[in-house]
């Protein structure tokens, strides 16, 4: 599908005029979430995840007001240290287009381009949710999943969310949330939350054929993928709790909120661990990036070969 509004790059064009496995990755984690220079080189390595995974990566991004799919690596680096650069969700795209301004797409703003271009799988870290804060701050990403039928990957809700309010808005909004390889919905930092995932999938080829069970009855919702981050760099819960009960009562304390409420925690918490979550959070993208990479390849239609 072609929309007058975004650009695509010829690679990602070609791939999708062919059929062949494509990964949306989204930029917030580049602008917002990570310091420099680590999310340049996340970008990059994500990026080669996903093609050594022989799956196209599809990074999107607004850059001076232009919806992209795909970006060079010059557009890479200039998105990496842009400084007024704005969190794209629904709410933002026409004022970023407007105001010609460079932004990185949350996991809702990923998800609404991808969707634009017909892309059907798309990594991420860790989704929005419920804000412990506030049970009104709920995040964009939540409604996304329910309206946007894509197959998501991430490593589970961030665990400064409140996670049980989290998985209960996806389960009313009938978001299917698969465990691969795991009965139990992951932290993001930590593989464990004593929480349980409405379905495990051993395989990327399982995920591929419950998403189109899904969808084949007429769904329109996402289906959730959540990956747990692999073992030798989780942080147990036990561990994270203590920091992220601090950093979110110095969020109260502050009155910080809104759109600036993620990355503050994110930052703090990894202030907090001494680096330890940001490594944490790198493995766990790079991770993602590899299933996605798989589970699009699973997803494409294989060209049946007749001999005459
Ligand atoms: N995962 C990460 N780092 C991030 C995010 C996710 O490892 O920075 C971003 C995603 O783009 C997600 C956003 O959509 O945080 C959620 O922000 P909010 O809570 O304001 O909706
Ligand atoms: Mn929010």
């Amino acid at each position: 599908m072609k929309n007058p509004n975004i650009t695509l790059t010829p690679e990602i064009a070609r791939a999708l005029n062919f059929g062949t496995p494509i990964v949306a990755l989204e930029s917030t984690v580049i602008t917002h979430g990570l310091p420099q220079p680590q999310n340049l080189e996340l970008a990059r390595d994500m990026e080669q995840q996903v093609r050594d995974n022989d799956a196209t990566p599809a990074t999107v991004a607004l850059l001076d007001g232009e919806v992209r799919i795909g970006l060079s690596d010059e557009e890479l680096v200039r998105l990496s240290e842009s400084n007024s650069v704005l969190k794209v969700s629904h709410r933002d795209f026409a004022t970023a287009i407007l105001k010609k301004k460079n932004g990185g797409t949350t996991v809702a703003g990923t998800m609404f381009a991808a969707q634009l271009a017909g892309i059907k799988v798309f990594a991420t870290g860790g989704i929005g949710g419920v804000h412990k804060e506030s049970s009104f701050d709920i995040s964009t990403d939540l409604r996304a999943l329910a309206e946007i039928p894509m197959i998501v990957v991430c490593a589970g809700a961030k665990a400064i969310l409140d996670l049980p309010a989290t998985l209960e808005y996806l389960e009313t909004m009938g978001v299917p949330v698969v465990g691969y390889q795991t009965d139990e919905f992951p932290a993001f930092y930590s593989r464990e939350s004593g929480l349980n995932v409405s379905v495990r999938l051993d395989s990327p080829k399982e995920i591929a054929d419950f998403a189109r069970a899904h969808w084949d009855l007429g769904m329109r919702s996402a289906v959730l993928v959540t990956n747990p981050v692999p073992e030798s760099e989780a942080i147990s819960q036990v561990e994270m709790e203590p920091m992220i009960l601090q950093a979110s009562a110095e969020a109260i304390e502050q009155g910080i909120h809104g759109q600036k409420l993620t990355p503050f925690l994110l930052g703090r918490i990894s202030e907090l661990t001494e680096g330890k979550s940001l490594r944490t959070n790198l493995a766990l993208l790079l991770n993602n990036a590899r299933l996605a990479a798989r589970i699009a390849a699973e997803m494409t239609i294989p060209i049946k070969v007749k001999a005459i």
